[in-house]
């Protein structure tokens, strides 16, 4: 039995008290995190909570928690539910009201629901590498909020998956921003070159933890924009996300990356990644 959190407490599906008047579902007028489990362990935990702040700050909507009792509530949901490797997914949302586009006045309290799932790690594609379609970014330019606001994403992502690819490369007047729900990296001569933290882009927490690994192995790193047509051109490609990892590419559209094949750095990144996580977790 699944048990979810509402309300400030813990309880069954049929026992969530969902609104048709939810801003969430209205406007999409809200916030979320993924964050994911390892043996039992939240990873990066911390990270994610405070970045659900950040988001929730830059659209002025007030979560009625501290940081430390979301923690707590994100553990409990991996207890109770005996998660051993899976996800945590929680949302805050501007609350219950009749739908009008400016925030309810007097305010209303933010609606934080959350639940955990047990999923295997991408295993088969970590190690072989995946094909990814490059689409034109049509977000609004407000990316780095993880906001509930996903067409953009969601239609990406459905053209890559109806085409066969694993992802979507999206690229804003020919710059390569990320991807639907990742953050896309080239190497080129031994240089890691990704997308500038910006309104452009969701700075990872991934891509955070992947850019200390390559400062501790010494692998020099280019934040600076980069076009499509220079990523057709690296030696390597990857991409990085909470479920995905460290996700080679070998592909970008028609195009073979190196010999098509997962490259020497991305693997390294790869082996150090899997030492930051709970040996054991190889679900
Ligand atoms: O399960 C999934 O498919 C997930 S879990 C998290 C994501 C996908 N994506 C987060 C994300 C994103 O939505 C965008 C637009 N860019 C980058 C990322 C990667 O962020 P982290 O590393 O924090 O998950």
């Amino acid at each position: 039995m699944t048990l979810y959190f509402m309300d400030g407490r813990f309880t069954k599906r049929d026992g969530l008290n969902i609104s048709i008047d939810d801003r969430g579902y209205y406007f999409g007028d809200g916030v979320y995190e993924v964050v994911k489990v390892y043996n039992g362990e939240l990873f990066t935990v911390r990270e994610h909570i405070s970045r659900l702040f950040e988001s929730a700050m830059k659209i002025k909507l007030s979560i009625p928690f501290t940081e430390e009792q979301l923690i707590n509530i994100s553990k409990e949901l991996v207890a109770q539910n005996s998660i051993s490797v899976g996800h945590i997914y929680m949302q805050v949302t501007r609350g219950d009201s009749p739908r009008q586009h400016q925030f309810p006045d007097p305010t209303v309290p933010a609606i934080v629901t959350a639940y955990a799932v047990e999923a295997p790690r991408p295993l088969g594609n970590i190690e072989k590498g995946v094909a990814i379609k490059s689409i034109e970014d049509i977000r609004w330019l407000r990316c780095d909020i993880k906001s509930l606001n996903l067409l953009g994403s969601v239609l990406a992502k459905q053209e890559a998956h109806e085409g066969g690819y694993a992802e979507a490369i999206l690229h804003r007047n020919g710059v390569v921003t990320e991807g639907a729900s990742t953050n896309m990296f080239g190497i080129k001569d031994g240089v890691v070159h990704t997308h500038p933290v910006t309104n452009l882009i969701l700075n990872g927490i991934t891509r955070q933890v992947v850019l200390g690994l390559c400062k501790e192995l010494q692998i020099p790193v280019s934040e600076k924009e980069f076009t499509l047509e220079q990523a057709l051109e690296m030696d390597e490609f990857f991409y990085t996300s909470t479920t995905a990892e460290v996700m080679p590419v070998l592909t970008i559209d028609e195009h073979t990356i190196g010999d098509g094949t997962p490259g020497l750095i991305t693997k390294s990144l790869q082996k150090a990644f899997n030492k930051k996580i709970p040996v054991t977790a190889t679900k």
